[in-house]
């Protein structure tokens, strides 16, 4: 963060950080703790949340009209009114800072505050509904950390030119980024352009499980979506840092998720697949940005001509435009080399994540057609990657995603050894849903696997830092309160504080004030 970069110390040597983990003495971090000015913070965005779908003068998004189209979202949930945090915004800010929380990151919803897309065309009440919230925080001392795109682009722009299929978004995120920069810049020092490249092309343009919903030519869409989000997000830091940077004094980055891919076995042919794995999620954005500028060759070599390239002039814009490493981190998958009898066992596994998370049958056939189509090239059959079992005994959340944290210690351990960040990597989300159909499950804590989650999830990150010497300055618990689960729809509940959907009541849940400790003590609480 803009505080840390310049006051962090560099990251231990590993032996000075595991004889330093062991040491006794103030100084030295005790057992359970993390570095001394670590940020911990809850974390949201804007569709998701907000609610206030059509309220002073905003524009539909592409997930408003993708949440609206009919089959796409589990039990026809839409983001219309959720949390109706538009309208209770103070409360909401009042209830974070009674919880302890000094950093918030939250997202700005573009059409609503240029319902057209175009800056030409300002809708004054959406800059003032952000103006109100980003003067709340600073008045309970809240750190913001804003994101610029959280997945709900324009529709105006989807309809003008196919979104982030043409190149003309670059020019358009550049000149919306800028304003935003000018809007709100003398009190958000802490920028990230995009929330998840994978998710945006991959689920948007490859399965069409989110908005805008394509998934009939994912040999190309996924790969030119994320090179137009690449170029748009190094223009938006160029911008940043020739026009701002020296008198807001602030810092910008973007936020990759990624599993950790884990090898099936300790065979060559699985370790390529896993790292293929690694490759096609995280370091197909990490790479043009930590790395020397290029996707990585595994990618280059199955895609082909289908892959863009970047000019000179780009990879250098790229290369470094990134003051900080965001990761989004949620579960660990087995992969290894394709074998039909893996892919045959996994398979019941695969298709139940698509149907539980897209509102309709038809919309996974859509999904599946190409795949399964000989003719027809796929960012997934590029990857040549298939999913392995998971250990017995594996815990799943509710979303049916692994409970895996040695999984986080060592992504975490990849990102750090491979592109060393300066500015270290910050854990913008983490976290899980869990059944809790009534209050009183999310009361009782001890029912669900929320604290053993973070506690162990935890743990992992901070061996990763106090054994490993991984450089991690900040960690952000996703989510803040329930929330509009994408097509996953409304009934996933990530909150630290539950949503009563019919009331709009907040009511934290245990996970809530064991966070208030956490961050009080610097230290997992017992
Ligand atoms: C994030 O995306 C989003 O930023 C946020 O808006 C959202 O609410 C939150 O997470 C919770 O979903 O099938 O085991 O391989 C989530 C990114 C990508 C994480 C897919 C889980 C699949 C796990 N997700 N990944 S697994």
């Amino acid at each position: 963060m803009a505080k840390a970069n310049s006051k962090k110390p560099k990251p231990m040597p590993k032996k000075a950080a595991k004889a330093s983990a062991k040491a006794k003495g103030p100084k030295k971090p005790a057992k359970s703790s993390f570095p001394e000015d670590f940020d911990w913070g809850c974390a949201t965005a804007s569709y998701q949340i907000e609610g206030a779908h059509d309220e002073d003068g905003k524009g539909k998004s592409i997930w408003d009209v993708f949440a609206h189209t009919p089959g796409t979202i589990v039990n026809g949930d839409h983001g219309d009114v959720v949390c109706d945090h538009y309208h209770k915004m103070e409360e909401d800010v009042k209830l974070m800072s009674d919880l302890g929380f000094k950093n918030y990151r939250f997202s700005l919803s573009w059409p609503r505050m240029f319902p057209t897309g175009d800056v030409k065309n300002v809708n004054k009440k959406g800059v003032d509904f952000y103006n109100r919230l980003i003067d709340e925080l600073v008045k309970y001392g809240i750190r913001p950390l804003c994101t610029l795109y959280h997945w709900d682009l324009p529709q105006a722009l989807q309809d003008k030119y196919g979104g982030m299929l043409s190149r003309e978004f670059v020019g358009d995120f550049k000149n919306y980024s800028e304003k935003c920069f000018e809007f709100f810049g003398d009190r958000v020092k802490d920028w990230i352009t995009f929330n998840e490249p994978s998710c945006i092309c991959v689920l948007g343009f490859g399965l069409g499980m989110h908005a805008p919903g394509k998934a009939d030519n994912p040999g190309e869409d996924v790969y030119l979506s994320s090179h137009h989000l690449l170029l748009a997000h190094a223009y938006a830091v160029d911008v940043y840092r020739k026009k701002f940077r020296k008198t807001q004094k602030g810092v910008i980055g973007i936020t990759l998720n990624s599993e950790w891919w884990e090898p099936a076995s300790d065979s060559a042919e699985d370790r390529q697949a896993a790292l293929r794995g690694m490759n096609f999620t995280l370091d197909i954005y990490a790479q043009p940005i930590w790395g020397d500028g290029e996707y990585p060759k595994s990618i280059r070599d199955a895609a082909g001509t289908r892959l863009p390239r970047f000019s000179l002039k780009e990879k250098k814009l790229l290369r470094g435009s990134s003051d900080f490493f965001g990761l989004n981190h949620y579960s660990t998958r087995i992969g290894g080399a394709p074998k039909l009898s893996i892919a045959l066992q996994t398979l019941p596994r695969e298709i139940k994540t698509l149907t539980s998370g897209m509102g309709s049958y038809g919309r996974v056939l859509n999904a599946i057609k190409p795949m399964i189509n000989p003719f027809q090239p796929s960012y997934f059959k590029d990857m040549d990657i298939v999913s392995y079992p998971d250990p017995i005994g594996t815990e799943y959340t509710t979303m049916g995603w692994a409970v895996a944290p040695y999984g986080f210690r060592k992504l975490l351990n990849y990102i750090q050894k491979l592109y060393k960040p300066p500015g270290g990597i910050i854990v913008t989300e983490n976290g899980l849903a869990t059944d809790e159909p009534s209050p009183e499950s999310a009361k009782a804590d001890t029912n669900t696997t929320r604290i053993p989650f973070f506690k162990a999830y935890l743990e992992e990150m901070r061996k990763a830092i106090v054994e490993d010497g991984a450089d991690v300055r900040g960690y952000y618990a996703w989510s803040f309160m329930d929330n509009f689960e994408w097509s996953f729809g409304n009934d996933k509940r990530f909150g630290l504080v539950r949503v009563d959907y019919e009331t709009l009541e907040r009511t934290p849940k245990p996970i809530a004030h064991w966070f208030t400790k956490l961050m009080a003590n610097n230290a997992i609480p017992k």
